[in-house]
């Protein structure tokens, strides 16, 4: 039975449309840089905020009216949720979602209860999926809810919590695998510390690293083959975060020989709590070479912490797509929306109002990026700025073929350096103004 009678497939309607339910930008065979939308964007609903959201906070209860969810743990009330999730994904035409193990499926009271819990909604899942289209974009086990993982899990200072750690991830690699699912994503959820007076950070790192490389290991094993991911996020729930931005874990994947098998998956709120923007962690990931995917939220200016609201701020969604072309785009990722409705919007319509204004901002970020790129300009004044580079001498440097005494020699041959130009910060802000 439906629950959104009410609610038809939302429709590409276009920038005049002035029905809520409706894209007006969002257009999934519109073609953008000879791709389609729905290919550049790939967005994904999140199944722990959508169907698992209560609104609760630490100062009051949920607030959420879900008349399908019973509030139970049984198997019944996870299996309602599937079919209603299924009804939500189609309606807004998202290709994919994404869920952690405890969000579909509820633990039991041993690791073999809890396998056979997710193995029986899995089965749900594959069913839906097999009947809509929708594919899985990415699982990941919960290693931070349960009293257990209280030290962490992965670099738990208790050798039967990492172990615990292992079975899960295990089974949700074989449960994402069997849904299709295009990567594997870990978040490091309790990945960190609160005190450094009880901590061996040095020994957590290692073990962290040695639980990374089973992963592989067993993906290899049961041919797994999309990437893992691992989400940086500086502080909360722990006070450190070990993946603390995107440069904290290229480090560390380097440093423990992991960086082939793994990319990275950039959530804005994160970026933001790192003190940096999404532009910022977008760009440094992708030159790297590991920009995975993205959980596209956004926070609030005057909170410090991570609200993970849905992006509606044009600026915002046009960073995130300038450096996502810039990079190539997303290959086997996606726009995730690893987004909340506020607890004062409390009923089920307001699913939809937060979902089709996420992805009409990311669609109409897509075209302002497309046009600043089409039209050139940014890119011909980073170009021109750097353009001493662009000389016999400068090419010299880059390649290593100079010195500290070569470059001496020339610069005192010389006398000083050329003037600087402007940096046209004010020129370029009002240039962006323009294509908004
Ligand atoms: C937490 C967060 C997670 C991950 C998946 O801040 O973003 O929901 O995306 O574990
Ligand atoms: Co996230």
């Amino acid at each position: 039975m439906a629950q959104f009678p009410e609610i038809t497939r939302i429709e590409y309607e276009g920038p005049k449309s002035k029905n809520p339910l409706a894209f007006r930008w969002y257009n999934p065979d519109g073609l953008v840089e000879g791709k389609s939308m729905k290919d550049h964007m790939r967005f994904s609903v999140v199944y722990w905020h959508t169907m698992r959201g209560t609104g609760g906070d630490p100062f009051g209860p949920g607030t959420a009216v879900r008349p399908w969810d019973d509030g139970s743990n049984s198997l019944d009330n996870a299996l309602r949720r599937v079919e209603v999730a299924f009804e939500i994904f189609t309606k807004l035409q998202a290709p994919f979602y994404a869920f952690h193990d405890r969000d579909v499926a509820p633990e039991g009271n041993s690791l073999a209860e809890s396998h056979k819990n997710f193995d029986r909604i899995a089965k749900s899942l594959k069913e839906h999926q097999d009947a809509t289209g929708v594919k899985l974009l990415w699982g990941t086990a919960n290693l931070f809810s349960n009293p257990r993982f209280m030290h962490g899990a992965a670099t738990s200072c208790n050798l039967d919590v990492f172990a615990y750690a292992a079975g899960q991830v295990k089974k949700c690699l074989e449960v994402t695998k069997m849904l299709g699912g295009e990567n594997y994503v870990f978040w490091g959820g309790r990945e960190g510390y609160q005190n450094l007076y009880n901590t061996d950070m040095k020994r957590e790192l290692d073990h962290l690293a040695r639980f990374f490389h089973m992963a592989v290991d067993y993906a290899k094993q049961i041919n797994f083959s999309g990437p893992f991911l691992i989400e940086p996020k500086p502080k909360e729930p722990t006070k450190h975060q070990y993946d603390s931005d995107a440069a904290a874990c290229l480090n560390f994947l380097r440093a423990y020989d992991l960086k082939e098998h793994f990319k990275l998956n950039i959530e804005t709120n994160h970026a933001t709590l790192a003190g940096h923007t999404m532009m910022h962690e977008l760009d440094y990931a992708g030159h790297q070479g590991v920009l995975g995917s993205i959980d596209a939220n956004t926070g609030d200016l005057l909170l410090g912490w991570d609200t993970d609201q849905f992006p509606t701020d044009y600026y915002l969604t046009t960073q995130c797509m300038l450096a996502i072309l810039k990079h190539g785009g997303l290959t086997t990722g996606g726009v995730n929306f690893d987004a909340k409705v506020r607890r004062e919007s409390f009923e089920p319509v307001d699913l939809f109002h937060a979902h089709v204004g996420g992805m009409d901002a990311f669609a109409r970020g897509l075209k302002i990026a497309a046009a600043i790129r089409a039209d050139g300009v940014l890119d011909q004044f980073v170009k021109e700025r750097y353009g001493s580079w662009d000389t016999d001498l400068g090419r010299r440097v880059e390649a290593g073929q100079e010195s500290l005494a070569s470059l001496e020699k020339y610069m005192l041959d010389k006398g000083e350096a050329a003037p600087n130009a402007s940096g046209r910060q004010e020129y370029l802000e009002n240039l962006i103004n323009q294509y908004l």
